[in-house]
């Protein structure tokens, strides 16, 4: 590789010299059919787990027959076949995943370790934290292996860090520590298979710290002028790779004759295999094929409504859905802070655990981003998985895990997540600014993750047990104001909402009222006021995907509408709705496209401020100053 970069035929390169033996004798030691989670310098782990080099050439230099579709670059992609999942550039969401696929090994009893990497630098992040401690917490058989190699890009480990070692942190997470010679091939190796049989049989997490040194920068362009001669001189003594070989030659298990001849043979191999990727003919460029794959195609079971329906508040109705959920795939597991034995903060999951049991009704650590994570984990290892976040609020730590890793994973290497986040939100009950938020225009702006937040009881047991059914990542928004305060017929048993379609409310001809949440009970209590009124009403009902056709029908039908949303003005998802009505349906309009929504602050909890905040104070205005336009 460093041949290449000086002949400029490959761009950045993470170089891994000095600490081959890490990934090449932990992989060793794992089982062909046990998760590897490596990081940007663990060539060794895609090479011991007998990737063709072709492939990873590809992978590289972003072609066709790489990982990712020229979608993501080096070590980013992840491969069932290998059972090896990549890093997103992020480094520490890593850790996370592991704990998500070792539960899904020990929820199926499969007796399976799981091995993720981390480099000395990003045990900084809370995501190390936050891994290790649901690792402790929930007995996961994950070796967690720390790369210390001194140095995380030109920070060294005394402005890292201020313990001796990483490895002792392990003690206050309740867990079993070790720090080994990184250098050491054998030490390595004997270490994790001895950890790994261990903790096939009695599952619990191992932190694992393995001294070593990064013999070249960074990567190849960023020098090393930060690190002084004298390391790089006591380094070089240790080096694994020629260690190895002179203790082979000095035990006779290698003959000195063999040795450039082994060399040649692997030289040659390596040549071939890369002149065979560059001769590959690039990828070209096609927009539907990148749009197509951002979402996997999904179509819902067929199943036949029943007939008998039962009258629920919105909030049975949730609860419904989920239980119904939990009783179809056995491999659904709900996660959550208090959702076990106390039912969630909302009581939503009251009396899972007893029909389901603590496997799959688990009560989380307040770690919000390693629950996604280990979401993740559980979807990459065969299961489905559902987060309730106790507040959407709270939604912001788990912010990164969602927008990079969820949303992103199946265009980047075809892998589907099959995730949904339970977002309680919405205003309306005096909580404030950190309980009462809309945020789903976080979320419909981030390509790869569908977004629903149904206004009905059916709706609400239907695009629930919708969500859980798609293979792809899915925010569910549910309104807190509307759990006990709507009551409606919800058909028992299976019942499922297509994702991406809209309710006409009411029909109307004078004005279109768009909108969808609590939105949907205002611009009803609007019309209901002004009997007089012909208002059409759409429910989106989904925001990502929405549907456009039902919009632009009515639309050209009133050629009068307002977007009506909880969430504030600007760049709420009002926004993308009234561009895409000024391109699409101009000719229609009799009346500028106009929006009411929530003020430009932050959501207030005095309950005069909140009425003021809320879209619904300027609902008469708005809807006046159209219809007299
Ligand atoms: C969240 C985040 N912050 C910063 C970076 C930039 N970055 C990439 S690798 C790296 C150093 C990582 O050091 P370490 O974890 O010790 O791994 P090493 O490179 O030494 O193997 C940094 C700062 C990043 N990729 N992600
Ligand atoms: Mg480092």
């Amino acid at each position: 590789m460093l041949i290449l970069l000086r002949q400029g035929r490959i761009g950045k390169w993470f170089s891994g010299i000095g600490q081959e033996a890490i990934a090449v004798g932990s992989v060793l030691a794992m089982h062909d059919d046990e998760y590897i989670l490596p990081m940007h310098r663990n060539l060794g782990v895609f090479t011991t787990r007998d990737i063709p080099l072709s492939r990873l050439m590809a992978q590289w230099q972003g072609k066709a027959s790489g990982f990712t579709k020229g979608r993501d670059r080096s070590f980013h992609f992840g491969t069932q076949g290998y059972k090896i999942i990549g890093m997103i550039s992020h480094l520490g969401p890593q850790l996370a995943l592991a704990d998500g696929i070792a539960l899904a090994d020990v929820l199926s009893n499969r007796q399976k370790a799981t091995l993720v990497f981390t480099g000395e630098g990003a045990t900084s992040e809370g995501d190390f934290h936050e891994a290790l401690n649901i690792a402790a917490v929930w007995d996961l058989p994950v070796i967690f292996l720390i790369e210390n190699n001194g140095y995380g890009l030109s920070t060294p480990v005394n402005e890292q860090y201020r313990c001796k070692n990483l490895v002792d942190k392990a003690i206050g997470y309740g867990m079993e520590g070790r720090q080994i010679d990184g250098n050491n091939l054998l030490e390595v190796y004997h270490t994790v298979s001895e950890l790994a049989e261990n903790m096939r049989r009695d599952p619990r997490p191992v932190l694992l710290e393995c001294m070593t040194f990064r013999m070249r920068g960074h990567e190849e362009a960023s020098g090393t002028k930060y690190v002084p001669q004298h390391l790089f001189d006591e380094w070089k003594e240790k080096d694994p790779v020629t260690n190895l070989e002179t203790f082979l030659l000095d035990e006779n298990v290698l003959r000195p004759e063999w040795v450039p001849q082994m060399k040649a043979e692997f030289n040659a191999m390596i040549e071939a295999e890369i002149e065979r990727v560059f001769s590959e003919p690039d990828i070209v460029p096609n927009i539907e094929t990148e749009l197509d794959d951002v979402y996997k195609l999904h179509n819902l079971p067929t199943f036949q409504p029943s007939n008998i329906t039962t009258s629920k508040r919105y909030i049975d109705a949730i609860s419904d859905g989920l239980r119904q959920s939990m009783r179809k795939y056995r491999n659904l597991v709900i996660m959550g802070q208090d959702i076990a034995e106390y039912g969630g903060a909302f009581k939503i999951t009251q009396g899972f655990v007893e029909e389901f049991g603590r496997g799959r009704v688990r009560n989380t650590p307040i770690c919000e981003s390693a629950v996604v994570g280990a979401a993740m984990g559980l979807a990459l290892n065969g299961y489905k998985a559902v987060m309730e976040m106790q507040f959407a609020d709270f939604v912001s730590c788990g912010f990164n895990q969602i927008v990079n890793n969820l949303a992103k994973t199946y265009y980047r290497w075809g892998q589907d997540v099959n995730v949904v986040i339970r977002m309680p939100a919405g205003a309306g009950t005096g909580a404030g600014p950190f309980h009462s938020q809309s945020n789903e225009a976080w979320f419909t702006k981030t390509p790869g993750l569908r977004v629903v937040y149904p206004a009905f009881p059916d709706d609400a047991k239907g695009l629930l047990m919708a969500a859980i059914d798609d293979p792809n990542p899915v925010i569910y928004f549910e309104h807190k104001y509307l759990y006990r305060s709507i009551t409606g017929e919800v058909p028992d048993g299976d019942y499922f909402v297509e994702i991406g379609k809209a309710k006409i409310i009411q029909e109307g001809n004078s004005a279109s009222i768009i909108t969808y949440g609590l939105g949907v009970h205002w611009a009803m209590e609007y019309a209901a006021k002004h009997p007089d009124i012909s208002i059409e009403i759409i429910d989106l009902r989904s925001l990502q995907p929405w549907d456009k056709e039902a919009v632009e029908q009515s639309v050209k039908k009133t050629g009068r509408v307002l977007i009506l949303h909880e969430d504030t003005l600007t760049s709420g998802f009002g926004s993308e709705i009234a561009a895409h009505i000024a391109e699409h349906c101009f000719n229609y309009l009799d009346a500028p496209i106009m929006r009411c929504a929530s003020l430009d602050t932050a959501i207030p909890m005095n309950k005069a401020l909140e009425d003021q905040f809320l879209a619904k104070a300027r609902l008469e205005e708005m809807m006046e100053k159209l219809l007299g336009y």
